[in-house]
């Protein structure tokens, strides 16, 4: 008895134990690829800037910066040559700051010891020196890259030339997971769908949206788990039809749908999975009858996934919405696909949307999302599954199935 309590004990500790990270030379070979996929050329990346004056904020690094780096800290740049080039790459880190350093601890700095080895650079220098730097070596390359701020205008480099855009190309690297990250991802996962069941075990009419949340948010912490990868979306009743909802601030009656879109953040890595439960724990025939024509428009997208498709358009979504149409009524005199108003799914990775270059076709190691929803406002309620799915060779391998979907298993997890 006292070895079988035990035993769970181990295997419980087994579950929250975060995989290891990706290593210095794993981002190393990172950085090799977009070298060669971007030849002779000046590859240019800044981190994110500093916003330790903020206290609201935590300092999340700049996506493509991180994937490339490793490196956490803020005001660092990445400047990339042609393979063969001397240097091949050098980190640029900002002076050392006495006075911020009292707040918030050291920061790495050019000229440490061991910052070659603690960055997996040979080469770190001061940003004091990259723009001097930057203009003698990128005069060798015939392309300079940089990363084209969505909506915003180019960080101007000291260089009079045409800047090309790096997004494309980091995001070719980014949707194609390695076996780290895909680890790193089942266990935002598995964490994720241990939220998700304690918030079943918790949930009952009368108790507000943010109780949920908060069970959900105490699983995730416990973990390691440092925030919720996206804002979660908590909706009971008129609120499970909007599709961000994320107010949460609802108390919640008998007889409602209850929508629960809610990802960890593990270890930088994103899950992103959401189950629609009855509030009361018992499906009614109207919500039973939404919810199995989206389960059944799930499962034949997810059949659908093979590389080669397109996530947006395509094979995947015709799948869901042709399953809806044949195995549902009309709603208000409408086929049921009309209520089904989003996407299929997305890329999930360091971010919850995660890169994703225009027009690429699903390869083997990206992870998407599979999450048809079908939304009711005339009926106050809506229903989405959504799930993570892992593309390979054969097709899809579901990463959340540890999280039940069919009607019978929620009730039996709710009671
Ligand atoms: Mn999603």
């Amino acid at each position: 008895m006292k070895e079988m309590r035990l035993l769970s004990a181990l295997l419980a500790l087994a579950a929250f134990a975060a995989p290891p990270l990706p290593t210095i030379e794993e981002y190393q070979k990172r950085r090799a690829a977009l070298r060669t996929a971007l030849p002779d050329a000046a590859i240019v990346l800044h981190a994110s800037s500093d916003r330790s004056g903020d206290p609201r904020v935590p300092l999340i690094q700049e996506p493509n910066f991180f994937y490339l780096t490793g490196w956490t800290e803020p005001g660092a740049v990445l400047l990339l040559l042609p393979k063969g080039s001397q240097p091949e790459e050098i980190l640029f880190l900002p002076p050392r700051n006495e006075r911020k350093e009292r707040y918030e601890g050291r920061h790495w700095a050019a000229g440490d010891k061991d910052v070659e080895t603690k960055s997996g650079f040979a080469k770190v220098m001061s940003t004091g020196t990259w723009e001097d730097e930057f203009k003698r070596l990128a005069a060798k390359c015939s392309k300079v890259y940089a990363l084209k701020p969505s909506g915003g205008a180019w960080k101007t480099l000291p260089v009079e030339r045409e800047v090309l855009d790096a997004t494309g190309a980091i995001a070719r690297l980014r949707m194609v997971k390695s076996q780290t990250e895909i680890d790193l991802l089942q266990h935002a996962i598995d964490v994720t769908a241990r939220a998700h069941l304690a918030a079943w075990k918790r949930a009952k009419a009368g108790l507000y949206e943010y109780q949920i949340e908060a069970t959900m948010t105490e699983v995730m912490q416990e973990a390691g788990c440092k925030r919720h990868a996206y804002r979660p979306v908590i909706g009971s009743g008129p609120n499970s039809v909007i599709l961000h909802y994320g107010a949460n601030r609802r108390r919640m009656d008998s007889g409602e749908m209850l929508v629960a879109d809610v990802g960890a953040e593990c270890s930088d890595y994103a899950a992103d999975i959401t189950r629609s439960i009855p509030v009361n724990g018992k499906f009614n025939p109207r919500q039973r009858e939404i919810y199995e024509l989206v389960l059944g428009a799930q499962k034949a997208a997810i059949a659908a996934v093979r590389p080669g498709e397109m996530l947006v358009r395509g094979a995947l979504v015709e799948a869901a919405k042709q399953y809806m149409d044949k195995h549902g009524k009309p709603i208000n005199g409408k086929p049921p696909s009309t209520y089904f108003v989003h996407g299929i799914g997305h890329h999930v990775g360091l971010e919850v949307h995660d890169a994703t270059a225009a027009d690429v076709p699903l390869e083997p190691g990206n992870v998407i999302t599979i999450e048809p929803g079908m939304y009711i406002p005339e009926e106050n309620f809506g229903v989405r599954i959504e799930d993570m799915v892992l593309v390979t060779e054969k097709g899809g391998i579901v990463l959340s199935r540890a999280l039940p979907r069919e009607i019978a298993q929620i009730e039996k997890r709710m009671r």
